[in-house]
Formats: structure tokens, C-alpha cells, sequence
């Protein structure tokens, strides 16, 4: 196997045995495999797009296919070898309605278009020689990685949206087109540059979709105080990012004695006015998703993860008879809860009945946080910031989103947090919020120091902002806010956030905890000298630098 997609890459290198998040061998090498036969299948597609045909199915195996091979979404070896055999038969579809288009000169010029396992180990051969490695140039599979990874982000995104009824066929035609580009030899690293930043627009696309999904759903997020302590009741604690899910989850379990908590990405939800009314909907218990392994041990209710990220647990973990998997999400042994049929909803009858029959969760903090700062509810307090702004009494924001990771060296984000002036607030989305949005960081006049908009997704309504105060300010250039961008990346969502940053013209962004290990010595060239990315160095060495 090789896998170099996420920060936490083996030796900053790349996973050769087995992923440092717990992936087996097998299992990456399957979902190199996938990645294969959908080039193949976008390959059809592409041609019968250009026929004027849409086939729905195609577009949602795809982005289901990609966001399965996110880091930590799913580690079932026969979740895959079906998804492989679903492969096979997509493919005939679309050539058998080429056929019948009358198209006589359909391609076969790549095995990813012909091959086909009769056998496992057939499809455990053949996975061996498809990964990224079988690009030989360092500088187009460095692309070519960049434009993958930044397409299972897109996958993830258009998912939640298609979820609530959302969705932007080219959004779809997109990550084929991007699928695609990695098989062509004649594409130059410029004309892959130049696709990594149109991915990079379409990052800015789904997640505006998402947004309008998510608020045109739930209602737009407002200020909340979400409690971190603990109720008397058994409960179920739902992780992940799926809104559509936990509607499900909340309509099913009221009035049942059951209730129901966050956990990591999931924590945003409270935010929503939709899921207010809800009187068991309890807080949010624990913190990022690498903490996981402690912290469902002490929750003692069944734990439901919608998308990633979930941690193989350890050996010795007695809440292993208590995950469930839904959506992309997937693990050997955990019960998987099936997808909705069309106007419906999933049944998570199975998950009430085990949690009424658990204990309450145990109490590991008390407390509460504070969020729900996306676009609409700054705005309702734009003239109270930009007062702040030309007072002086706010200095500067950093946006510090993304992701969280277990590696010790991101204590730096904490550590900068809390060495920030107290002059100075930060604007955050996405699980990196754990490493200081419980730190008595205080507020200024009444706005918070941390102000959380939600998700890494809604790394959008950051830009919206920032793009409202450049209007208000009357600005010509992003770049002339008072604003630093200093973000933690992990895995492949941080990848499309980064990108569509990019893409608006964000400069200057420092990104941690380490660089992709997939961006070769000549790609992390372009990105700096094109727009000033850096890696970060010590708390004291980036403040000095940030606050000039
Ligand atoms: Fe390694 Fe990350 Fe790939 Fe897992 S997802 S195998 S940790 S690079
Ligand atoms: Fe976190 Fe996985 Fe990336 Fe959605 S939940 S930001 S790591």
C-alpha cells in the first residue's frame, strides 16, 4: 500500500504497512482499486455528458465511491469489494447506453475502462499496481493527488447537501472531469495547476450549496450556548457531519427517555434553530474525534458516526458493541444503519432500543461553549464588529479553521490561542475549534474571541464575511482585511477548504501542523511563490510575524 492523503502520514512520508489512522493494507490498496474504476466509469460519463444524458446513479456512486476513501470514513474490506462489483456494473450501464446512443467508437484505451475480477484475489492483484504511486513524474502525481484529494472533499460536501435535497450537476461533472484529468498523459503540470484552482472554485460552489442546504433547512445558526456536562438519561451520541441524519435521529428518539448529544464535527447542529425544539437534544459530549478512544468509553450510550472520522478502537475497548456506521461511514463488525429510500427516513429503531438499555454517560466536564457565528448571525452584529475594527478595539482576526489531528506538536494551536492579544479574535470552523474553544478567552465588548461559525463546510461563511467586511470597508483586495489565516489541515475536506481559499485570492495562509507530504518539492514551490503558503514554526516566531 501507499497512501500519503492525510496530515498524519507515516514519517511525513507516506503509510506503506498500514495507515497511521488504522487503515490495513488491504483495504487502501481496494480503495486505490475503486478510485481506478471510477476514472474509468467518469471516463463514459464525461462522453455521455457531452451526449447532453445525465445518469443520477452515476453521479451519486461516484461521490459516494469518493467519500468513502476520505481518511477515517470507512475501513470495511467488504464494503468495498461490493462497491468494486457496483463498479463493474455501473460501467456496463453506461456503455450499454452509449451503445444505445448510438455511439460506435466508445473507449477502451485504459485497462480502467476494460478490467474486470472474477475473483478477490484477482481484484487484490490488479489493486496492487493502480495506487498513486503508478504515476512515475513526483511533480504530476503530486498534482494529480491534489486534484484527488481535493474532489473527496468536494464528494463529501455534495453528499450532505444531495442529503437534504441539494444538489449542482456540475458539481458532479466536475470531480468526473477531475477523475479523468489524472489518467491523461498529455495533461502538463501547468494545465493541472490550473484544474487544482478550478477545483479549488468548485469547492467555493459546494459549500455554498451546502450552506444554502443546511440554513434553507434548519434555519440560519444563531448564538448558542451549548452545555458540555451531562443529563440522568441513557443516550445516543451522534458524530459526523450529516444534519439530515440527525433529524432522523431526534425525530425517532423523542419521547423515548433517550437523549441525544454531539460529539466533534457534530457540535455545530446546536446552533441550527430547527433542532432547538428539541428538549432531549442534551449538549455535546467530549471533544475532537482523535479523543474518541477515551471519551466513548465513559459515554456508556450506542455512538452513530454519519461520515468520518472514526478511530479503529483498541483491543482492550469496551465500546466496540456500541458503534453504528451510516452513509459513507463503515467499519468490519459495527452495524451499518442502510441509506433512506427516496422521501423517507433511516431507521435507527435498532440504536434506541440499545441505548434505552445503557446507562447515562458519565460526566467528564461541565460547562458550556459558545457558537453559531456564521454569515447571517455577524451580519446582525456587522456594525458592533466594524465599530470594534475602527476603534482599534479589534486589532485583528485569524482565521484559525480546519481540522484537528493527535499529533502532539498541534498543542502550537493552543498555545497560540491563548498568546494571542487580547485585541485580537478568532474566527473558526471545523474540529481545530477543540484545540482553545474551551479557554476562558474572554471577549471584546461583547463579541467573543472565538467566534465559531460552525463545520469545516462552513469555512464559507468565513469567506462570506471577510468579503463583506472588504465591501464595507471599501477595500479592492481580500487580502488588505486585518486578517491572518493560520489553519490545521488533517484530511481531504481541509484540502477543497484550502483550495477554495486559492481560489478567492486568500494570500499568505500558514498551514499546520505539517505540509501534505503529496505536494513534491515543485508544487509546494508554485503554491508559495503563487500565494505565500507557509508551513508553520514556533508560536512566538508566527506571532511576531503575523502581528508585524
Ligand atoms: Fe496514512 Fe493518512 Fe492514508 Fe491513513 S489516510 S493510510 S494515516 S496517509
Ligand atoms: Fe474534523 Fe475529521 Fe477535518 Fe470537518 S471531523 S474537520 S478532521
Amino acid at each position: 500500500m501507499f497512501c500519503y492523503q492525510c496530515q498524519e502520514t507515516a514519517a511525513g512520508k507516506g503509510c506503506t504497512v498500514k495507515g497511521v489512522c488504522g487503515k490495513p493494507e488491504d483495504v487502501a490498496n481496494l480503495q486505490d482499486l475503486l478510485i481506478y474504476l471510477m476514472k474509468g466509469i467518469s471516463k463514459l460519463t464525461v462522453r455521455l455528458r457531452e451526449k447532453g444524458e445525465e445518469m443520477p446513479e452515476v453521479n451519486k456512486f461516484i461521490t459516494d465511491g469518493l467519500f468513502m476513501t476520505i481518511t477515517n470514513a470507512n475501513f470495511d474490506k467488504q464494503r468495498f469489494i461490493k462497491k468494486i462489483e457496483a463498479a463493474f456494473l455501473i460501467r456496463e450501464k453506461v456503455k450499454n447506453r452509449l451503445t444505445e446512443m448510438g455511439d460506435t467508437a466508445i473507449p477502451s484505451d485504459c485497462s480502467c475502462l476494460t478490467w474486470k475480477a472474477e475473483t478477490l484475489e484477482a481484484m487484490e492483484e490488479k489493486a496492487k499496481q493502480v495506487g498513486v504511486l503508478s504515476t512515475q513524474n513526483e511533480d504530476i502525481r503530486s498534482l494529480r493527488a491534489l486534484l484527488t484529494y481535493g474532489s473527496k472533499g468536494l464528494a463529501a460536501y455534495a453528499e450532505h447537501a444531495a442529503n437534504l435535497g441539494f444538489e449542482d450537476v456540475e458539481i458532479y461533472a466536475f470531480m468526473q472531469e477531475a477523475l479523468v484529468a489524472t489518467t491523461n498523459e498529455n495533461l502538463s503540470a501547468d494545465e493541472l495547476t490550473g484544474l487544482v484552482l478550478k477545483c479549488g472554485s468548485f469547492g467555493v460552489k459546494v459549500m455554498a450549496l451546502l450552506d444554502k442546504a443546511n440554513t434553507s433547512t434548519y434555519g440560519n445558526p444563531e448564538i448558542t450556548k451549548v452545555n458540555i456536562g451531562v443529563r440522568n438519561n441513557p443516550a445516543i451520541l451522534i458524530s459526523g457531519h450529516d444534519l439530515r441524519d440527525l433529524q432522523d435521529l431526534l425525530e425517532q428518539t423523542e419521547g423515548t427517555g433517550v437523549d441525544v448529544y454531539t460529539h466533534s464535527e457534530m457540535l455545530p447542529a446546536h446552533y441550527y434553530p430547527a433542532f432547538k425544539k428539541y428538549s432531549h437534544f442534551a449538549g455535546n459530549y467530549g471533544s475532537a474525534w482523535w479523543k474518541q478512544t477515551e471519551e466513548f468509553e465513559t459515554f456508556n450510550g450506542p455512538i452513530l458516526f454519519t461520515t468520518n472520522c472514526l478511530v479503529p478502537p483498541r483491543p482492550n475497548a469496551t465500546y466496540s458493541d456500541r458503534i453504528y456506521t451510516t452513509g459513507s461511514a463503515g467499519f468490519a463488525g459495527f452495524p451499518h444503519i442502510e441509506d433512506r429510500v427516496s422521501g423517507g427516513s433511516k431507521d435507527f429503531s435498532q440504536i434506541i432500543e440499545h441505548a434505552k438499555k445503557c446507562k447515562a454517560p458519565v460526566e467528564i466536564e461541565k460547562g458550556e461553549i459558545v457558537g453559531g457565528f456564521a454569515h447571517a448571525q455577524v451580519f446582525a452584529l456587522a456594525d458592533k464588529v466594524v465599530d470594534a475594527v475602527k476603534s482599534g478595539a479589534i486589532r485583528k482576526f485569524f482565521v484559525m479553521a480546519g481540522c484537528d489531528g493527535r499529533m502532539k506538536s498541534r498543542e502550537y494551536y493552543t498555545q497560540f490561542a491563548e498568546k494571542l492579544p487580547k485585541d485580537t479574535v478568532i474566527l473558526t470552523a471545523g474540529c481545530a475549534k477543540y484545540r482553545y474553544n474551551k479557554l476562558p478567552l474572554g471577549d471584546i465588548g461583547g463579541i467573543p474571541r472565538v467566534l465559531d461559525a460552525g463545520q469545516c463546510n462552513d469555512s464559507y461563511s468565513l469567506v462570506v464575511i471577510a468579503l463583506k467586511l472588504k465591501e464595507i470597508f471599501g477595500l479592492n483586495d481580500i487580502n488588505e482585511l486585518p486578517i491572518a489565516y493560520n489553519i490545521a489541515w488533517y484530511e481531504q475536506k481541509a484540502v477543497i477548504v484550502l483550495l477554495a481559499l486559492l481560489y478567492l485570492g486568500v494570500k499568505n495562509i500558514h498551514l499546520g501542523a505539517t505540509l501534505p507530504a503529496f505536494l513534491s518539492p515543485n508544487v509546494a514551490k508554485i503554491l508559495v511563490e503563487n500565494f505565500g503558503i507557509a508551513g508553520i514554526t514556533t508560536v512566538d516566531e508566527d506571532m511576531a510575524l503575523f502581528l508585524g
